[in-house]
């Protein structure tokens, strides 16, 4: 237990963890469970390219996001690239900078423009009344991001782009298992992606997948994550390498068979985190709506530089010192990320100060309840000190100048 800031490892203390705690530590993995998928796979000796496990995995994502479509894919990136490409679009598309740069990049990539819109200060969800106001003659379409896990403003986002008659998507990248309103994320929208990255809740070491409910689209974003083989229409888009291979859909099978499991652990953690910080002036933990269903995957906590006297940098600092790699998802927004950077300058000031005050803390089923206590002991004493650790940092700096 650390009680002075000269305990602090950044000050000479000794470090808190001898070994790394990660933010997006691979959650716990049934690895009997996993070797026999992966033996039943060798024995079946089809590795790729639509095999039966690939099929099982869409099925049970589908059901999951109650739609009728699942196309599971090598990772996010690529299957909300597949989404466009499918969607036949050319021009400029609607969505938040405060994202990860894959939803950005994934855009441009397929030579669509970005244009980023401000959140709602509240939620740091894409606020509907800016994409109303960003519509222009070039938007060829909307893609919300469901942050952290909290779904989009789904109603009112769904209500701009009927008005607008344009497609609307979702990166639920970090959303899985999630609701609003009692519906699953996975059902709004045109289309939505999911992410089954190694960091992810659940987890196919790489992995992606679209589900919707328009049965041409599936088609045709299947043609094209085969190279665009079978398409007819749109062939002209030609086609791409998208597919999720035997191994990472043994891996994501059994990441889902313990999702239950997992989110209950990520749950516990949650909580216990809001529990031990909730006092901490200058400190929220990003809460969740009890009313609904939520994977916990992330824990994002706001800090207020004003309030404390400590900026979010330092604090990753000082955790960094005693083996905790907190992570500021996401710093900096995308507009401020090249190549987007480099264009006419946009101010997105609820996004700017959100970003500036973000951070996610290790969770997922490898932490501990001892291990949250003590980071908890490090980030209460650095924040009811900030003004002691902001001066004592200054001067050592100082000294090292
Ligand atoms: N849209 C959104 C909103 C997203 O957040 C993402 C990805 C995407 C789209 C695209 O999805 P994919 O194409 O990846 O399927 C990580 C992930 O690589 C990325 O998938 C994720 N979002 C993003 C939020 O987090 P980094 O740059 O933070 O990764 P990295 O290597 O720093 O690792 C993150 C943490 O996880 C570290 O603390 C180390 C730990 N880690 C990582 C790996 C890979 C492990 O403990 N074990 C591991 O195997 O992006």
């Amino acid at each position: 237990m650390k009680r002075g800031v000269g305990d602090l490892a950044l000050f000479g203390g000794r470090s808190a963890f001898l070994q790394p705690l990660y933010v997006g530590r691979p959650s716990h993995i049934d690895r009997g469970r996993l070797f026999e998928r992966l033996n039943w796979v060798l024995d079946n000796q089809w590795l790729t390219n639509g095999g039966p496990l690939a099929l099982e995995f869409e099925d049970r994502v589908a059901e999951l996001a109650g739609v009728r479509n699942c196309v599971a894919t090598c990772n996010a990136t690529t299957a909300l690239q597949l989404l466009i490409q499918a969607s036949d679009l050319s021009g400029e598309v609607i969505m938040p900078s405060l994202t990860f740069a894959a939803t950005a990049h994934a855009v441009r990539w397929v030579g669509l423009e970005p244009v980023f819109v401000d959140v709602d200060p509240a939620t740091g969800g894409m606020d509907p009344a800016a994409v109303a106001e960003a519509v222009g003659p070039e938007t060829t379409a909307i893609v919300g991001v469901h942050l952290w896990g909290r779904p989009c403003d789904v109603d009112a986002l769904e209500k701009v782009a009927a008005e607008h008659g344009l497609p609307l998507f979702y990166d639920a990248a970090h959303a899985i298992g999630c609701t609003s309103r009692g519906r699953p994320v996975g059902s709004f929208g045109t289309a939505e992606v999911f992410s089954f990255h190694a960091t992810k809740v659940v987890n196919g070491f790489e992995g992606g997948a679209i589900v919707t409910n328009d049965d041409g689209l599936a088609q045709r974003i299947r043609a094209l994550h085969n190279f665009g083989i079978g398409l007819t229409g749109v062939s002209a888009a030609g086609g791409t390498n998208g597919k999720m291979s035997e191994a990472s859909a043994s891996m994501a099978l059994t990441s889902l068979d313990a999702f239950d499991a997992t989110v209950r652990h990520n749950r516990a953690n949650f909580e216990l985190y809001s529990a031990e910080l909730s006092d901490v002036p200058g400190l929220t933990v990003v809460p969740h709506d009890r009313e609904e269903s939520h994977n916990y995957q992330y824990v994002v906590v706001l800090i207020d530089e004003e309030q404390t006297g400590i900026r979010r940098d330092l604090l990753l600092d000082v955790l960094g010192a005693e083996n905790v790699s907190a992570k500021p998802y996401f710093s900096p927004p995308c507009h401020q990320l090249p190549p987007y950077s480099d264009r006419r300058p946009v101010t997105l000031p609820h996004t700017e100060r959100l970003a500036a005050q973000v951070f996610a803390l290790p969770t997922g089923s490898t932490v501990s309840r001892e291990d949250i206590r003590r980071v908890c002991n490090v980030v209460r004493l650095a924040v009811s000190r900030g003004a002691e650790v902001t001066s004592r940092r200054r001067r050592m700096k100082g000294e090292q100048a």
